[in-house]
């Protein structure tokens, strides 16, 4: 059900530790092409840590866990490339398709392969505005054990609503060296965090609990906040204008996202995504550091 990638099925036989990665950061959250410049950067980080990535895709229909590097290439380039979501991976399979996985997929991707370690950017969440708009990550994460490597939430969404959503799922949430919840593009969201962490083995000996206190089907978020955050005020601006231009625009379900990331990034002229990319290399490192400690 699952093609491996050469490098993945050698880390698998001799017991490497991996990292999952997700790839829909890759096609829909980065711009061309600096998409693939910063996807093979990531894997690098990840193996320069002494682990092995996985980036997690969708090839004509087919799961794969790692990917060689002309796959890698087209998730990046090609067109008809779709945002997919765990709903979507039957379709997919029937359908032949390729798609690049958000973060809900990736986990569950992940888990299937037994890799229990995955980086992303900025989690989903819950969408500001009035109409309900919740991302499929937190679903996910409740019923998927990994460890979950991000910058917090996205900034554009409702974050104190996020949270309460994940204490509702039961899903853990860990601050790496800090107690306030980070705010992706900005190092802090303004919401504390109970549980805060020093160490990639303080990390390892939770996840090394689960089974001990029965919840081991959920998964754990460890938020590791950006050092070089985004100036505030610039921050406040694109997001009351980005939020104004997607509801002007018409956008909505899964549309979203991109819109609003592809918005800052083009009117920031490219300084969200400078931020961006530093978030998604830091996470990469520290998850690989926990693979490392698992
Ligand atoms: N983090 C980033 N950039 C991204 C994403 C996360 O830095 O593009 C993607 C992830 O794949 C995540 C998705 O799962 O955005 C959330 O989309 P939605 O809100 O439609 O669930
Ligand atoms: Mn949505």
């Amino acid at each position: 059900m699952i093609k491996f990638s050469k490098e993945v099925e050698a880390a698998i036989a001799s017991k490497k530790p991996i990292v999952a990665l997700e790839s829909t950061i890759i096609s829909h959250g980065l711009p061309r092409p600096r998409n693939l410049i910063v996807a093979k950067e990531v894997e690098e980080i990840v193996r320069a840590t002494g682990a092995v990535p996985a980036t997690i895709a969708i090839i004509d229909g087919e799961i794969h866990v790692g990917l060689e590097e002309n796959e890698l290439d087209r998730i990046a380039n090609e067109d008809g490339v779709v945002k997919a979501s765990t709903r979507d991976l039957t379709v997919l399979a029937a359908s032949k398709k390729s798609a690049a996985t958000t973060v809900a997929a990736t986990a569950h991707i992940a888990a299937m392969a037994g890799i229990s370690v995955f980086a992303t950017g900025g989690l989903g969440g819950v969408h500001r505005g009035d109409g309900f708009d919740e991302s499929a990550d937190l679903r996910s994460l409740s019923i998927t054990p990994i460890v979950l490597v991000c910058a917090g939430v996205k900034s554009i969404l409702n974050v104190e609503a996020t949270l309460e959503r994940l204490e509702t799922l039961a899903v853990p949430v860990l601050g790496y060296k800090t107690n306030k919840f980070p705010g992706f593009y900005l190092t802090e969201s303004g919401f504390e965090i109970e549980h805060r962490v020093e160490s990639p083995e303080e990390i390892a000996a939770i996840w090394n609990q689960r089974e001990s206190v029965n919840t081991a089907e959920t998964a754990i978020i460890v938020t590791n906040p950006v050092k070089n955050e985004l100036d505030r005020a610039l921050h406040d601006t694109l997001l009351t204008n980005g939020l104004a231009a997607a509801t002007a625009a018409h956008i909505t379900g899964k549309a979203v996202t991109p819109f609003l990331l592809e918005y800052f990034h083009r009117v920031s002229e490219g300084k969200s995504l400078d931020v961006n990319v530093e978030i998604i290399k830091s996470n990469s490192k520290l998850a690989a550091e926990i693979a490392l400690a698992i």
